[in-house]
């Protein structure tokens, strides 16, 4: 429902729908000092920094707060709880060349984890996965010359055709580095 806010006009709206508190506050302190009070700040200072530690401790406490709620989102994160709590992975091995990838599978099973572990055999590459509806699911970077594939579990929610692209420039066709996996409805 909210898509539109992830991309052109609609992000652009809400960048600047974030900046017009800061623009307010911003008008009114220098409203207030250059023509409503003009002269040197009269409040406390102690009252001043129990408005500091207020504020620095509601700070942290989101930023901590917010960080635990959106940890189980990292694909890092997520990968590691599906590799140790699941045991119907699919395994898709994938190769990056310049300018095209090899696949082990095209194909793959919605509702069930995807294991991708990547490689490249000449020079730095992505692996970018993106939804049906254009979202961008993930990314990775391949690295050439790694003793181990650079591996990532993502579970697909809904069947269709994901498009795939290379998200690290890799040369002169890098634009044309793209491919496509199938999801299919669970069995
Ligand atoms: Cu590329």
């Amino acid at each position: 429902m909210l898509d539109f806010l992830f991309s052109g006009w609609g992000a652009f709206a809400m960048t600047l729908f974030m900046l017009l508190p800061f623009a307010a506050v911003f008008t009114y302190v220098v409203h207030r000092k250059s023509v409503v009070d003009r002269g040197p700040a009269t409040t406390a200072p102690k009252k001043i920094s129990n408005v500091e530690t207020a504020w620095l401790t509601a700070v942290f406490v989101i930023f901590v707060g917010v960080n635990l709620a959106s940890m189980k989102y990292m694909p890092t994160i997520a990968s590691a709880h599906a590799a140790t709590t699941r045991t119907d992975i699919q395994d898709v091995d994938l190769t990056a060349t310049s300018w095209q990838y090899e696949l082990s599978t095209r194909e793959v099973e919605a509702g069930r984890p995807v294991r991708f572990s990547g490689r490249s055999s000449d020079t730095m590459h992505g692996f970018a996965v993106y939804h049906p509806n254009g979202r961008m699911l993930f990314t990775m970077m391949l690295m050439p010359g790694l003793s181990k594939p650079t591996s990532l579990i993502h579970t697909f929610e809904d069947p269709g055709t994901y498009k795939v692209r290379c998200l690290e420039y890799c040369g002169i066709a890098h634009h044309g580095m793209r491919d496509e996996i199938t999801v299919v409805a669970a069995r």
